[in-house]
Order: C-alpha cells, then structure tokens, then sequence
C-alpha cells in the first residue's frame, strides 16, 4: 500500500529573502539559551499544545513518528518528578560520573538539585518509542527521528518566547514508572518549559565559529 501523492506547494520567496529570512532565523535562533532558572508564572496550555504540534512536524524514519510527548503540569506529579531525579542525579555528582565530566560541567555551575522541576509551570517529557502495537511492529531510526522532534521542540518554545532546558537525569527510568508509560516507550529528555525567573543569568558561552565546524568541499 502506497500513501496518495499529492502536489508538494512550494514555498516562493525571492532569492534577496531567502537570504535575509535565512540570516534573521540565525539571529533570532541564535538568542536561544538553555535556561536553569524558572518563573513560576503560568502558561496557557494551548501554548504547549502548539509546541506540540511542532514538534510532531519533524521527519522521522519511515514516518513513524516514534514519540509521545507527556506534559506534566500537576505538582504532585512534579514533586514526585523532583525527588526521583534528585535522588539519581546525587548518586551521579557524587561518584557516578566520572572527574572528567565532573570537571567539564564545572563552568556550567550545575549540580544535583533540581527546584525547576517543581517550578517550572510544565515538564515536558519526551518518550521515544521503540515498536507499535500488539505485534510489536519496529520503528526506525528511532533517537534521530526523536532528536529531530525534541530540536523542533525547542525552536517552537524559543520562538514563541519561552525558555527551556534539556535534562537528562541518569539513570531515568523513574519517569517510566512515575508516568505509568507502556512497555515500548523509553524517557529520552526531560523538558522544563515556561518563564525565565526574574534575573535569570545564563553563563557567558561562546558558539563554534562557522571555520570551527562546517567543512566546504
Ligand atoms: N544530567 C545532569 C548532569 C549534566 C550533564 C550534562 I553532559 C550537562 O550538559 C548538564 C548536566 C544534570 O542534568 O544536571
């Protein structure tokens, strides 16, 4: 069985703005920062709905679309969140990771406590889904199509003028069990999602230059 093909409408700006839509998307992408400090300051939920919505606009192998994003926005759920990554991220900082990576996140001034994940007026929690159904039928390329998914996902939040951050508590199969998620789904990124707190800082990071990182042959 093969999908109906139907015409692809294309896009037709000018040459003169692609250029300057190409140059004003790196800019305001470029704004983007990962942000560990957050408002309490509710968000409406249709706003999440369309970042949402974004996110599921990524390509993903055979079109399977192997991700279920959760959204959690009660705070006893929160709560339970916060303990369970805590607990894991301790172990972690306190002799699971090693002095290496330990010393590579020492200018991020991170540690193992985690009050976003109660403050945050969402978590998003993304799944990715290893096989559908009873017959277990396989999903393709499942963490690039999921990684596809979750970068949309945050293009979406930064564009609509939210701020986020990626966290990855390790091990993170509490969220399996907080979240009651079936047997082919696995937690792949914890998502805090709303407003920046008042005087949030971020630290002074530099990008790779455009020499640093794109070859041209
Ligand atoms: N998962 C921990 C540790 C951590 C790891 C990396 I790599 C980071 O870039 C930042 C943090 C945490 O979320 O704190």
């Amino acid at each position: 069985m093969t999908h109906a093909f139907i015409p692809y409408i294309p896009q037709s700006f000018s040459e003169a703005d692609i250029l300057t839509r190409s140059r004003a998307f790196y800019t305001y992408m470029d704004q983007r920062r990962t942000v560990r400090d957050f408002s309490d300051r509710p968000v409406s939920l249709e706003i999440i709905e369309n970042i949402i919505k974004t996110a599921g606009t990524a390509p993903s192998g055979a079109h399977k679309q192997p991700w279920t994003f959760c959204v959690v926005q009660d705070p006893d759920i929160k709560r339970q969140i916060r303990i369970a990554a805590e607990e894991e991220e301790y172990e972690s900082y306190h002799g699971r990771m090693s002095e290496e990576w330990l010393q590579d996140l020492a200018p991020l001034g991170t540690d193992w406590h985690k009050p976003f994940l109660e403050t945050a007026p969402y978590l998003i929690v993304v799944f990715k889904r290893l096989y559908e159904g009873e017959e277990k039928r396989k999903n393709y390329y499942v963490p690039e199509s999921v990684g596809l998914a979750a970068g949309f996902l945050l293009a979406a939040i930064h564009h609509a003028g939210l701020v986020a951050r990626t966290h990855t508590p390790s091990p993170m199969n509490f969220l399996q069990h907080i979240l009651q998620r079936p047997d082919n789904e696995r937690p792949f990124l914890l998502i805090p999602v709303g407003y920046p707190a008042e005087g949030a800082q971020v630290p002074d990071l530099r990008r790779k230059s455009l020499n640093e990182t794109m070859q041209l042959y």
